[in-house]
Parts: C-alpha cells; sequence; structure tokens
C-alpha cells in the first residue's frame, strides 16, 4: 500500500468508500476489504453507516491503529456545540476513541465557516480526530478555511474521476499541502466500459477501472471506491504492481473536458 502525505496526514492511497452501503452487507465488505489488505475506510454521518464500519473493523481482526478512519460531519451539525456533539455520536456509534480523518462534509453558508472550523479544530485538539479537513469545497471556500482555521487542514474530498477535470482544486490543496481524496474515481461505474482505459489497461493486463485509480494514485490523489460486490474488492487495490507513461497519464487527463459531475446537489457551491 502506497500513502499519501497531507500536512501531517499519512493516508492509504486506496481506501473502501462506504456510501449508500448500509446493515449487515456494509459490515461484511468493511471486514472483507481490511481481510484483503485496505488500510482506509471512509464513512460519513449521514451515509447511516458507522455503527457497521465499526463492527467491519472489529470483525477484521486488523489492529486499529493500522486502519485510517474517516468520517464527516453533516452540513445540519456545524454550529460549534452540535458540531463537538455530533463527533461524539459518531465515534459511539463507531466504537471507537478517535477517527483519523474528520471532515466537514458539504459546505454551509448558513453558518459562519470560521465557528465550524473553530469547532472543528477543538475536537481536533480534544483528541477526537488525529486530522481534520473538508469535502466539496471550491477553491475560494478552500482559501477562506485556511485563513480561518487554527488547524492545518488535510485534505479536501471531492468527486474526482477522469470524467471530471479538478485542476483548480488540485491545485489550491497543493499550495496548502493538502490532499485531494477522491470519491467517485471511477465515475460510479462508468469508467468500466470505457474504451480508452480499457486499451491502455490491455498494455499492462489491467482494467480499465485498474487505470483509473491508478492515474488518480499516480497524481498523489487517495482514491475511495465504493463497491457492493466483495469480488471487486481485490481488483480495486490490485493496482501498485504497475505504471502509467507519462503519455498515459495525459491521455487520460485530456478526457476530464467530458465535465461529467455525478453527485451534485441543490445545496451544493458553484464549483470551479
Ligand atoms: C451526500 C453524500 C455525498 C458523498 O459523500
Amino acid at each position: 500500500m502506497q500513502f499519501v502525505e497531507a500536512n501531517g496526514a499519512r493516508i492509504p492511497a486506496i481506501g473502501l468508500g462506504t456510501w449508500e452501503l448500509r446493515g449487515r452487507s456494509c459490515a461484511r465488505l468493511v471486514e472483507q476489504a481490511l481481510r484483503l489488505g485496505y488500510r482506509h475506510i471512509d464513512t460519513a454521518q449521514v451515509y447511516e453507516n458507522e455503527r457497521e464500519v465499526g463492527e467491519g473493523l472489529r470483525a477484521s481482526g486488523v489492529r486499529r491503529d493500522d486502519v485510517f478512519v474517516t468520517t464527516k460531519i453533516w452540513t445540519t451539525h456545524f454550529a460549534p456545540n452540535d458540531l463537538e456533539r455530533s463527533t461524539k455520536e459518531s465515534l459511539a456509534k463507531l466504537r471507537l476513541s478517535e477517527v483519523d480523518l474528520l471532515l466537514l462534509h458539504w459546505p454551509n453558508p448558513q453558518v459562519p465557516l470560521a465557528e465550524t472550523l473553530g469547532a472543528l479544530a477543538r475536537v481536533k485538539q480534544l483528541g477526537m480526530s488525529r486530522h481534520i479537513g473538508v469535502s466539496n469545497f471550491t477553491v475560494a471556500l478552500i482559501e477562506e478555511a485556511i485563513a480561518v482555521c487554527p488547524e492545518p487542514l488535510a485534505c479536501d474530498q471531492v468527486e474526482y474521476h477522469p470524467y471530471l477535470d479538478q485542476t483548480k482544486v488540485l491545485e489550491a490543496c497543493a499550495r496548502h499541502g493538502m490532499a485531494v481524496v477522491a470519491y467517485s474515481p471511477i465515475a460510479r461505474g462508468r469508467i468500466k466500459n470505457d474504451q480508452t482505459l480499457a486499451q491502455i489497461g490491455q498494455a499492462h493486463g489491467k482494467s480499465a477501472a485498474q487505470v483509473c485509480l491508478r492515474w488518480l494514485v499516480q497524481q498523489n490523489v487517495p482514491a475511495i471506491p465504493r463497491t457492493s460486490k466483495i469480488e471487486r474488492l481485490s481488483e480495486n487495490i490490485d493496482i501498485f504492481d504497475f505504471a502509467l507513461s507519462e503519455q498515459e497519464m495525459g491521455q487520460i487527463s485530456q478526457m476530464g473536458g467530458a465535465k461529467v459531475r455525478l453527485t451534485d446537489f441543490g445545496f451544493a457551491p458553484k464549483w470551479d
């Protein structure tokens, strides 16, 4: 497993995304992923599966300290007291004393960012999270966050795959030592049938999805593919025994002009 260093955090380059995984199958996937060598699990309050993520973690037998666990605070808990209270609730569900990374899930303009980030920094200082960061933040919001946050931010977790150019966010994060963490890294499965990626994969004996994940990791972008199929878990992590050439990397990056954004809501910020 490779790691991406970001403002003190050491983030395993491939993690398991758990959005839309629920109940026993979520716990089983987390357990299986960890047995297969995953060391990074991503959850969120709004996914309603923190309890099952914790169960899978314990069932795997992997030492807690060897696993990087991220959770995210939902936007309705951004008022300072509420943020602290809901973090405690998340930890109770996960049955952990701390997470590795705690993120603001989406920007919420209804609560001043300085107040929310002050509270997020405080839960870090209280030992509830080793690192803190944001998710779905634009460049302007990253700059604002950096200016008001008393603690370093480790990452901005955003939708990122070959069909969505994220150059601006990548540059802003790099300026501040932050990682970009990619969710929906295989574009919710659409990548699997991509002819260009499949062709590149043929030369390396890899699938289109593996080429896509490799393209992210080679940019120092940790990726958190979600799958509900146990057989896909091994495929998604088997990307560390080959490398894409500069020309292949460039060819894939050019596909970002498609501007395919799969996760968008009325409350989303005005994207870069
Ligand atoms: C509403 C959830 C978006 C991805 O984390």
